[in-house]
């Protein structure tokens, strides 16, 4: 099992994670952790904290010489903002009478809560006397840490020669065209290095930043919604056996708990409920017997289920939409309250970004990362890389020879396939 938790605030000392589970014997690569939190800063409609972060990872914990140990992992990210907020943000009592320290105090203070936050409900909840105390965990720079974790996941996926990418898909009501469906993954890829958005439509590119400009003239936020697609799965991670273990659940759970995240989809997933099922499911068929068009017994032409069927990976590309609302904080406030009045006001402004939706995208693919990665572990119940690379080559040796015993059953099966329609009973 692979778990991990995130500590910290987004004005704090620094992010911290703990992961729990890795096996040993993973060589960490620190720039490519780097490079991903340096792609979570970019995107055209962030705020101004970016210009002050340059987010890097140490760690602290579970690693020697570059290469898990299979103990605990603890890594950390630094918040260099922290400087600039050392009296309201101070872990130790601090004497918040002095004057620099009543000067910050006075700048930072929250007396409105921001509709859509978790400013209101967060406070009743934990009876706090300051909205800040909510703010700062709620923030979404917390998804620095679960980023760095999923950079983590990402290279003990590449250790079975797993591949994800992530890309923006739209921006407000600007959409991308759809790609095709054999598309690979590096021209996603290369699509989305060249956008400013991370999106893989040159053509919208232009509308989706003139929408973000809008917005930021008019004190408002846009959300989006975003992809990530995974390559080199092996059939079966996940399980239909359990409502828990089934994978789309899973990943459901992961995204949904991205900040600003109101929805998910796993390929055709919303259309698929206005069509009828023979427009909907992919069709099996054989695949060369020399492996020529498929590494496995069977191939599609189609790939509406996003790679999951019966709650498993289906050898098929993963595809994964996750849905952003705008953020909350904006220049132009809606109606809200003050606290602890609760009285008309104005809801609370402070620095934010106009539009995130490229950093969504990092951070949807570093929790989707995390997912497989824990249900590779499972399928897999590895405490080593050796190990898992071993029992990996094991089973994908025996699902690509899966056919024989297909051939063994082809009998059996003629005679079972009745082609007559299904009887009528009530409305059905
Ligand atoms: C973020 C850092 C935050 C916000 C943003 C995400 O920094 P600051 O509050 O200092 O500007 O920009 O957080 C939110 C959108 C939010 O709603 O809390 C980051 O590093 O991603």
């Amino acid at each position: 099992m692979l778990r991990f938790f995130t500590s910290g605030e987004s004005h704090g000392p620094t992010l911290t994670a703990i992961v729990d589970g890795m096996p040993a014997g993973l060589m960490i690569d620190i720039d490519a952790i780097n490079a991903e939190l340096a792609a979570r800063q970019q995107g055209y409609g962030r705020g101004n904290r970016q210009k002050i972060e340059t987010d890097t990872v140490s760690f602290v914990g579970g690693v020697r010489h570059g290469v898990t140990t299979g103990a605990p992992i603890t890594l950390m990210v630094a918040n260099r903002d922290f400087a600039n907020w050392k009296y309201v943000m101070s872990v130790e009592p601090t004497d918040m009478t002095t004057p620099e320290a009543r000067e910050q105090s006075d700048k930072k203070a929250i007396e409105r809560f921001r509709p859509g936050h978790a400013d209101l409900a967060g406070t009743l909840k934990f009876d706090q006397s300051d909205i800040r105390d909510v703010l700062e965990r709620a923030s979404a720079r917390e998804t620095a840490a679960r980023v760095a974790v999923g950079a983590l996941c990402q290279q003990l996926l590449a250790a079975i020669g797993a591949r994800s990418v992530n890309h923006v898909v739209q921006v407000a009501s600007v959409k991308c065209a759809v790609l095709p469906v054999d598309i690979s993954l590096d021209e996603v890829e290369k699509l989305a290095s060249e956008s400013e958005l991370s999106a893989t439509d040159k053509s919208v590119e232009e509308a989706m930043k003139d929408a973000i400009k809008a917005a930021w003239q008019d004190g408002d936020s846009l959300g989006g919604v975003v992809e990530v697609l995974v390559d080199g799965l092996p059939v079966g991670l996940g399980s239909y056996t359990q409502w828990d273990r089934k994978i789309d659940g899973r990943i459901a759970q992961a995204v949904m708990s991205i900040q600003a995240f109101k929805a998910v989809e796993i390929g055709d997933g919303v259309v698929s409920a206005s069509l009828p099922g023979s427009q909907v499911h992919d069709s099996l068929y054989p695949s060369d017997k020399n492996g020529k068009d498929s590494v496995l017994p069977f191939k599609r032409k189609t790939n509406h289920a996003g790679g999951i069927e019966g709650g498993m990976t289906n050898g098929s590309r993963l595809v994964v939409r996750g849905y952003m609302k705008p953020l909350p904080t904006m220049r132009k406030g809606l109606d809200s309250l003050s606290f602890p009045e609760f009285e008309a006001a104005r809801a609370h402004y402070e620095r934010s970004d106009v539009c995130a939706i490229a950093a969504a995208s990092v951070v949807m693919k570093a929790m989707v990362n995390y997912v497989l990665a824990d249900a590779l572990l499972e399928k897999f119940a590895c405490d080593s890389i050796r190990a898992l690379k071993e029992s990996f080559e094991s089973y994908t040796l025996r699902v690509q020879n899966f056919a024989s015993k297909g051939d063994q059953a082809e009998a059996k099966t003629a005679n079972l396939n009745v082609e007559e329609g299904p009887e009528l009973i009530g409305e059905f």
